[in-house]
This record gives C-alpha cells, structure tokens and sequence, in this order.
C-alpha cells in the first residue's frame, strides 16, 4: 500500500508538474499549500490530476467563520482537490461547514516547536472533535512520534493519520509509521533533492520495510 504523501510547495507551475510526474510511482497523494497555489494559480490542481492521475490534498489549513471556509473550499472542491486540511480551532460549527462539501483532514496538532505553546494543550478537544465529526483524517507531528502514538490511542480507529515533519523537521518515517501513522507527508526531502524521483523510491522502500 503506498503511503507516501509528496508536499509539492514549489512556486513554478512547470518544476512542480516535472516532480510530481517524476515521482508519482511512489505517491499515495499529493499535498498542494499556498506556495505553489500562490505561484501557479488553483488551476495547478487539474493539472496536476491529469499528470499524475493521484488524489490531491488542498493544504490551506482554513481557519475561518464557517461562511468563509464554505466560499473558499467550494471553489478548491471545483477546481479538483480531493481532500481539504482544515484547522479545528475554530470550532465545530468551521469544521462541520468543509465537510458538507467534501473530505476534510483536521489539524489536531503541528510538527513545529512552537505548536507545543497553543496547539498541544488543545489536542485533546480538538481529538473530541474529529471523533465527534468523523473526518477522513487528522493532522499529526511526525516529529514527535510518541505524540502520534497518543493521538492513535484517543482516535476513532477509521481515521487516517496523516503526518508532517518526516526528513527537514527531522522526523522519521520508520517511527512515526510504528507510531500509528497512516500517511507521511515529506516535502523538501524530495522536491529539495538532486533526484526527486530516487528521494520518494527511497522513503518508499522505507515505509514498505515498517
Ligand atoms: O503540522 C504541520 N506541519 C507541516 O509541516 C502541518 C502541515 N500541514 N505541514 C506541512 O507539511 C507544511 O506546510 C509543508 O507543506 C509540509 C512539510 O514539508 P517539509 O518540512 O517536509 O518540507
């Protein structure tokens, strides 16, 4: 099972479309966040659809009153995104106004230092509330593994975990997975390397031999 998420956050519409043809082999998904929406426009997303043929995940982390959220995810769900990351902090009501329109993952903690000043005193609640919702999936750091294997513990068992911070962060892929991540998601440990496509064979064997 392919297990392998790629954070394309490249600005250039033609260095994205090259990566992610060349490692699509490997790639459970593709993750597009603001730098390449930004850089190559929404109309990234169909393209890279039809390169690659893999779902894509529209990383945009929506943290807005459930309105918002519904006027920027309809056009994100239009333009062929398959999954949407959303943050949970901003209350059920945000969260549940996504899931109308299509699968939503929730951040429910973050891979960098500073997510342990706001973020992880409220993992617990915001755990509370992806069970409650059922999202596909939640967001966890692949850069504390012990935090992954708790949030598995507190988790409905049908939700994915999907975990950032594998490779840069410092992260590893082999503890995270044994941790109970479903997903790793690895960005400039690719698309950073001389060789994106031998860079994602790698990871891949990796997360074959977990
Ligand atoms: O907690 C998070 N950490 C994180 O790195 C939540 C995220 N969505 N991400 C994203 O994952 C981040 O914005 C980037 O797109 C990717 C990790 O990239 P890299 O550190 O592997 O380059």
């Amino acid at each position: 099972m392919k297990r392998l998420v790629l954070a394309l956050d490249v600005y250039e519409r033609e260095r994205a479309l090259e990566i992610a043809e060349c490692t699509a082999d490997y790639l459970w998904a593709i993750k597009v966040n603001w730098p390449l929406i930004i850089g190559s426009g929404l109309e990234i997303i169909a393209a890279l659809k039809q390169v690659t043929g893999l779902p894509i995940i529209a990383d945009l982390k929506l943290a807005d009153i459930p309105n918002t959220n519904r006027l920027i995810a309809r056009k994100v769900f239009e333009a062929g995104a398959d999954y949407i990351i959303a943050h949970g902090f901003v209350g059920r009501d945000s969260v549940k106004a996504l899931m109308e329109l299509g699968e939503v993952i929730i951040v429910v903690e973050m891979s960098h230092p500073g997510a342990k000043e706001f973020i992880q005193p409220v993992t617990d609640g915001l755990i509370e509330l992806a069970n409650e919702l059922g999202p596909f999936g939640v967001i966890a750091p692949a850069t504390r593994p012990e935090r992954v294997a708790y949030i598995r513990s507190k988790l409905r068992p049908e939700i994915k975990i999907l975990t950032p911070g594998v490779g840069a962060q410092g992260g590893s892929a082999g503890e995270v997975l044994k941790a109970g991540a479903d997903y790793i998601i690895v960005g400039r440990s690719i698309y950073g390397s001389e060789n994106p496509r031998e860079a994602a064979r790698r990871l891949h064997d990796e997360i074959m031999g977990v």
